[in-house]
């Protein structure tokens, strides 16, 4: 296994944190779980911050859960604890981060890979790139989000589709169904990626937190609810310097230079 199978790096106001054990997939072991969460907490309050790419090394994304780590396949009766405690934590955390994440699916991206990829808030693929919701493959069902995030994002019939049959798709298919944000070319995807990010990163990131925030509690609120949800953040995006910044760039015809806050 790789030394550090979970990289942070950091380019300016962005982040990039690498899933590296490229040999296997870069499919995840309890210890990397732990290392993303940690690696979440350190970003979730790091205010320099201001775009996030969640991305792996090689030629996969993520193929799931290690199938092979036996603290947490061998007993079976840890499996609701693995869950509960390893994935549920980091997909609640990819969720509520302030900064934008970017899922750059680099490769195939499998089980718990695909969930992981669905969690972040906009997902690029290479055109080589696979999804499959591989979990009935061995017997399991989608976990990390994906039975929440799968029918939102394609409707039931493909959401079942996917989850029944456990076949893969190709990027150019998920950006058509709605499940990735977009599938470029193998040769343009780094490019891509870093463009995708410094341009977030360059956007009102308070902002942006509270958008995540309104689209991510519509899916279980009725449109008074939602209304109401709509009325409180954009009080609070009025209040910041970003706002300001917005409107006197509009209003001076020049680019708005926003600050995060
Ligand atoms: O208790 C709990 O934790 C429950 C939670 C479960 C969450 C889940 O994610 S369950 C789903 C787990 N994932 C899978 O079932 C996918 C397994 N992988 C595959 O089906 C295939 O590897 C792929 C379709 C993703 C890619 O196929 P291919 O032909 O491109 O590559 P490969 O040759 O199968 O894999 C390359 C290597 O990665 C290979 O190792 P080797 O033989 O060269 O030493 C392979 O064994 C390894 N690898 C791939 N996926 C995993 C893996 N090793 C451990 N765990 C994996 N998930």
């Amino acid at each position: 296994m790789t030394e550090t199978p979970i990289l942070l790096q950091r380019d300016g106001a962005v982040a990039r944190l690498i899933l590296n054990r490229p040999d296997k997939l870069n499919s995840l072991t309890l210890g990397m779980l732990v290392d993303l969460s940690a690696a979440l907490t350190d970003i979730d309050g790091d205010d320099t911050v201001r775009a996030v790419i969640l991305t792996g090394t090689g030629r996969g994304f993520c193929a799931g859960q290690d199938l092979t780590d036996h603290e947490a396949m061998d007993d079976t009766r840890a499996v609701r604890s693995v869950v509960e405690r390893h994935y549920n934590p980091v997909i609640r955390q990819l969720r509520s981060l302030p900064q934008p994440v970017i899922a750059a699916v680099n490769g195939v991206a499998a089980g718990a890979g695909c969930s992981l990829a669905l969690a972040c808030d906009i997902a690029i693929a290479t055109e080589s790139a696979k999804f499959s919701n591989a979990f009935v493959n061995i017997g399991l069902i989608p976990d990390g989000g994906g039975s929440y995030f799968l029918p939102r994002m394609v409707g039931q019939a493909r959401a079942l589709g996917l989850s029944l049959l456990g076949e893969p798709i190709e990027a150019k298919t998920a950006a058509e169904w709605g499940l990735i944000w977009r599938s470029v070319a193998d040769t343009d995807f780094t490019k891509d990626v870093d463009a995708l990010a410094r341009r977030l990163a360059d956007m009102p990131t308070a902002a942006i937190g509270l958008i995540k925030h309104a689209i991510n509690v519509s899916g279980h609120h009725s449109l008074e609810q939602q209304l109401a949800v709509e009325a409180e953040l954009q009080a609070q995006a009025a209040e910041t310097e970003d706002y300001q910044e917005g409107r006197a760039a509009f209003l001076e015809k020049r680019k708005p230079r926003f600050i995060g806050r």
